[in-house]
């Protein structure tokens, strides 16, 4: 029997458990990448390990997300990842460098290997045939000294590419319409991998685009193969010799199937608040619209800024309507400079923003009241763009381009031709905002620079036999990281320091939580189904655990959540009747019992103050207990030495 690529990947590099659905297993990890708003915690957590130097084939830091720069905090945090970086053997990204998974995909990049993140998007390196996995900071920070990343073993979904997309029809119509047909939990312990005549047709950055947003289906990751188009992305970016084919097996056997028609696409577009409330632009009509940003992750190669400048030609933003353009990396903003595309979008009437996350993550261009934005990035929760009432919908680059020119959602499949937009034979390569680490020699004189506003990881606590307690909080379905932990330029800046980023918390929600949960001391959060959703922020789990929550009881939860919560000492709690959720209610007291016992059984019985039980799953590895009795993740890996 054949196997599916991401089975051969795992197979190389499968340290711990057995190949068996739905068992853990531990893989080794060739590179790792941080972000800036991750990254600061990440290593903190790797010192405390005191290892000296990572043990990756590659790992690098990069700075994307904070550049606001309102204030000392980021500029801080920019100094100690650049130094620790330096004395530990990680390669920094310096601000302006670009957004991480685009200057991954250009400059690190190496087909059939394994990159863990702690960002939920690394899976945009699928797109060069890698298993690039979104993780905690902690998780991260495990492998850089050379520690196992464990998941849970997937199933495989073969998605089939028949056919070539329609003139003016993107990548990122693609991935939409396998959100509109699976929704935002329909990829949760599944692997998505790309097969068929139709990946031909697409280059590595539109490859990246739907890989990168497979992170919104809840998937493990995504994978296109390695082929020929892949090696010509490399030699172009001057790396043919980390090339090799990787391909599932003709006969290779998948968990399950769907096909996507190319040809029959059309462009689409996610509504306001998910990015599975998919539509196609036609049946939303004219809407008239007050913004529009183009960047982020998931849109923002060269490719997609040529065709929006290709777009945007001799013509006028509309009135009333401001577009915000951010390339996605130092290497593309350039290369727009160099060949007139950069003239192109200024002449336009584009606001040119710095090669960054910047709107995508709330940091600027937030909308007016009420705002309709058209964005090519990959999440529109609640919230997120910094205006509480906008209304946020995701598109293409060429949907953006051509409604920022007429003031209203528009279809660029009118357009008629379209030029062949072709990727350059060498792309312009000067890593020079890349410093390379110290020696092993030199590592040892290297300063750490720390400000005042990075404070030590919290206190855990391993676990107890008993839980008495209040229920804080209770919240509905879909809850995500955006909602336990805000981000946005107000609140970033604070993700070095979690006594105070804690006060944020949930606050989304319910402004009193913070000062709730410190007050009752310990607590449980009650929560529906695909709890934690979104981002890899291991702060969602870090303020709850600093605020005294001591157990989340959910319907469901998503996955770099749930290990989030294990790796702060958290229980993840599940409903074995997920009508159960009905009989709790906030303020409620709650015992759970017998703790010990359960975790070993897999079942946890809830006693309510009027009496009732109701019975809760904990289906934990022995891994994972051994880690919840340790008091989470880094005091574990201590005690491991
Ligand atoms: C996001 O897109 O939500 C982020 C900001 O990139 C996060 C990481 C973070 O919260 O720092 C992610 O996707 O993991
Ligand atoms: Fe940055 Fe947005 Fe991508 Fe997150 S999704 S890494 S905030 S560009």
């Amino acid at each position: 029997m054949g196997l599916t690529l991401t089975e051969k990947i795992l197979k190389a590099h499968i340290v711990d458990g057995s190949f068996e659905k739905g068992s853990e297993i531990g893989i080794h990890i060739d590179q790792t990448l941080t972000q800036d708003a991750t990254g600061t915690m990440a290593y903190l957590e790797f010192e405390a390990m005191g290892i000296p130097r990572v043990k990756t084939e590659r790992s690098v830091a990069y700075i994307d997300h904070n550049t606001l720069q309102n204030g000392f905090e980021n500029a801080d945090d920019h100094r100690f990842i650049g130094s620790v970086a330096k004395k530990h053997g990680i390669y920094f990204s310096r601000p302006g460098n670009g957004i991480c998974h685009q200057v991954h995909l250009e400059r690190f990049g190496v087909p059939g290997k394994t990159l863990i993140g702690s960002d939920s998007h690394t899976p945009t390196g699928g797109g060069l045939g890698m298993i690039a996995i979104g993780a905690g900071g902690l998780d991260v920070a495990v492998a850089m000294g050379g520690g196992a990343y464990y998941i849970t073993y997937p199933k495989i979904v073969k998605v089939e590419l028949v056919g070539k997309l329609r003139p003016w029809v993107s990548a990122k119509d693609v991935i939409l319409e396998v959100l509109r047909r699976l929704s935002v939990k329909g990829g949760v312990g599944k692997v998505m991998e790309y097969v068929g005549e139709g990946v031909k047709t697409l280059s590595v950055p539109e490859r990246a685009t739907i890989t990168n947003m497979g992170a919104e289906l809840g998937a493990t990751t995504s994978i296109f193969p390695s082929d020929e188009i892949t090696l010509e992305f490399l030699r172009a970016q001057g790396r043919a010799d980390v090339w090799s084919e990787q391909k599932a097996d003709d006969d290779a056997v998948y968990d399950e199937e769907l096909v996507v028609d190319l040809a029959a696409l059309e462009p689409l577009a996610a509504c306001p608040h998910s990015p599975d409330n998919v539509k196609s632009v036609e049946e939303l009509g004219k809407m008239k619209i007050d913004q529009v940003c183009i960047g982020s992750c998931t849109n923002s190669s060269l490719l997609d800024m040529l065709k929006v400048a290709y777009i945007l030609k001799g013509k006028t933003v509309a009135p009333n309507v401001s577009l915000a353009i951010a390339p996605g990396s130092k290497q593309v903003l350039n290369m727009l400079a160099e060949n007139g595309a950069l003239a192109t979008m200024i002449a336009a009437g584009a606001r040119v923003l710095e090669s960054a996350c910047g709107p995508c993550i709330g940091m600027g261009q937030s909308p007016n009241s009420a705002g309709i934005s058209l964005r090519t990035f990959n999440r529109n929760f609640l919230g997120r763009s910094g205006t509480k009432d906008a209304q946020i919908y995701l598109v293409s680059p060429e949907v953006a381009a051509l409604s920022a020119i007429n003031g209203y959602l528009s279809d660029p499949t009118k357009l008629g031709d379209m030029p062949q937009f072709e990727l350059p034979r060498e792309f312009l390569v000067n890593d020079n905002m890349i410093e390379p680490p110290a020696s092993e020699a030199d590592a040892k004189d290297v300063e750490i620079l720390r400000g005042p506003n990075i404070k030590p990881f919290p206190q855990t606590y391993p676990l107890s036999d008993k839980i008495e307690c209040k229920v804080s909080l209770k919240v509905e379905d879909n809850i995500t990281t955006d909602h336990i932990m805000p981000a946005g330029a107000k609140i970033l800046p604070l993700r070095s320091n979690i006594p105070e980023i804690s006060k944020h918390c949930f606050t989304v929600c319910d402004e009193n939580f913070p000062a709730r949960a410190k007050e009752l001391g310990k607590s449980v959060i009650v929560g529906g189904a695909n709890y934690g959703q979104g981002s890899s922020r291991e702060h969602a789990a870090l303020a709850p655990l600093y605020l005294g929550v001591k157990a989340v009881i959910t319907k469901s939860f998503a996955r770099i959540h749930a290990a989030n919560l294990i790796n702060a000492g958290i229980l993840p709690l599940t409903f074995r009747d997920p009508a159960d959720y009905d009989k709790i209610s906030e303020g409620d007291d709650i015992i759970l019992d017998d703790i010990f016992a359960a975790v070993e059984k897999g079942k946890m019985t809830l006693t309510t103050s009027r009496g009732e039980k109701i019975t809760l799953l904990c289906a934990y590895t022995p891994r994972q207990i051994a880690i919840l009795k340790a008091g989470g993740l880094l005091p574990y890996t201590k005690n491991q030495k």
